[in-house]
């Protein structure tokens, strides 16, 4: 006798059959803008996937900015590419495990944001059909992960106070972005007033080798790491100038895999690695390079793109995992956003951000009222 796959207990069945999807693109306002080398952002706009099967919804938020700015990706090829190819690839099947999606997603080249963020909701969704907390989907544990944060490029008194107010807070790192002509000026000040805080800065690619001694004076701060200091597509040369700096490197940007990171560990490009796993196309991207590091011996931490409460959870969950060992950039959410998407909180306290719990998968769930008032696009794909 053959028994009818839709009579077996949902819960009996392995893996999730996605019904339908919903894609959206969101436009949520920040309450102060963020600068960095590259740009300026005043609202964070991104689109948010939802997952559907089996009465179940599993949700992520894509990091990819309206314009190629941080990396090639951008809002409008990733809509197109998501929308055309990647999703109905997958609506209407059902996947055992995330990793079940790797062959449809893995033949195509680069846009590994786009796939993350079909990754990352599968794995919610995947999570949530196990009735389990994604931290242990993962293989992650604790209840809560180290963060620090990261200050936009501002005049002296501005960054001053920014750093004086997360020190007041507890949290354990502080970032501060730098550029060419606000770079030893700003550290110094910060350094002068606070001569013992875990301190860090991130150039976002904006120097060259000729830049060489203007990073060298760095080396006097007592800097935890620079990050990125060279191109976005650059491991060989920031293995140069790693020879002359006493200071570590850390690598975001060029960072797009497991095999970028052990290039980058082979040559001594970095000492320690950003992890965003929307940069990386997903977890298990994320997990191998988190594997890869902790095989050299390295640290890592988890990156952050302005996310909304979504993004945020998922980056909790994943920094849960053991060779997360430094502060994460996943600071409360109140920071950037006067309302968030999440119906909970995402508040550090004393520079310990909780795991989101509330419910299996990524444990916060979608203010679908407010998400609303801040679409700005809305489409479904089903099977
Ligand atoms: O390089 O880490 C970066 C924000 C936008 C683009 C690049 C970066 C950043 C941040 C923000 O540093 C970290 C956060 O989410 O608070
Ligand atoms: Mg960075």
């Amino acid at each position: 006798m053959t028994i009818k796959d839709s009579t077996i207990p949902t819960r009996l069945r392995p893996g999730v059959r996605i019904e339908s999807a919903e894609l959206r693109i969101v436009s949520l306002p920040l309450l102060t803008p963020f600068v960095i080398s590259t740009g300026t952002m005043t609202a964070r706009v991104f689109p948010l996937l939802v997952l559907k099967g089996e009465g179940i919804e599993g949700v992520a938020e894509a990091v990819m900015d309206p314009a190629p700015d941080y990396l090639e990706e951008t809002i409008p090829g990733a809509m197109a590419f998501l929308r055309d190819v990647l999703l109905p690839q997958i609506v209407g099947k059902r996947f055992d495990s995330p990793y079940d999606l790797q062959p449809i997603l893995s033949p195509w080249r680069g846009n590994r944001m786009a796939k993350a963020v079909v990754e990352m909701a599968f794995w919610d969704l995947w999570a949530k059909s196990l009735n389990i907390p994604l931290k242990a989907a993962l293989g992650g544990t604790g209840d809560h992960v180290d963060v620090g944060v990261s200050l936009g490029i501002a005049p002296v008194e501005t960054t001053l106070e920014r750093v004086g107010a997360a020190v007041e807070q507890g949290y354990k790192r502080t970032k501060l972005k730098i550029a060419q002509g606000h770079d030893v000026r700003i550290v110094e000040a910060v350094r002068a007033e606070f001569p013992d805080i875990k301190l860090t800065v991130d150039a976002n690619t904006d120097y060259g080798m000729a830049d060489l001694p203007v990073l060298q004076s760095l080396d006097a701060f007592a800097l935890d790491y620079i990050e990125q200091p060279l191109g976005y597509d650059d491991i060989h040369d920031h293995a140069k100038i790693q020879r002359s700096l006493k200071t570590a490197i850390c690598l975001d940007e060029s960072i797009r895999s497991a095999r970028d990171a052990r290039k980058a560990l082979e040559s001594d490009a970095a000492r320690v690695i950003n992890i965003k796993v929307g940069r990386v196309g997903g977890f298990s991207e994320a997990r191998a390079i988190h594997d890869t590091c902790a095989a050299f011996d390295v640290p890592v931490w988890c990156g952050g793109m302005l996310e909304s409460g979504i993004g945020r959870a998922h980056n909790i969950h994943l920094a849960t995992l053991a060779n997360f060992t430094k502060p994460g950039d996943t600071s409360s959410a109140s920071r950037y956003f006067a309302r968030d998407i999440t119906n909970e909180p995402l508040e550090a306290l004393n520079g310990e951000m909780p795991v989101p719990a509330n419910g299996p998968g990524i444990g916060v769930t979608l203010d679908r009222d407010y998400l609303a008032s801040v679409t700005v696009h809305a489409e479904e794909v089903t099977a």
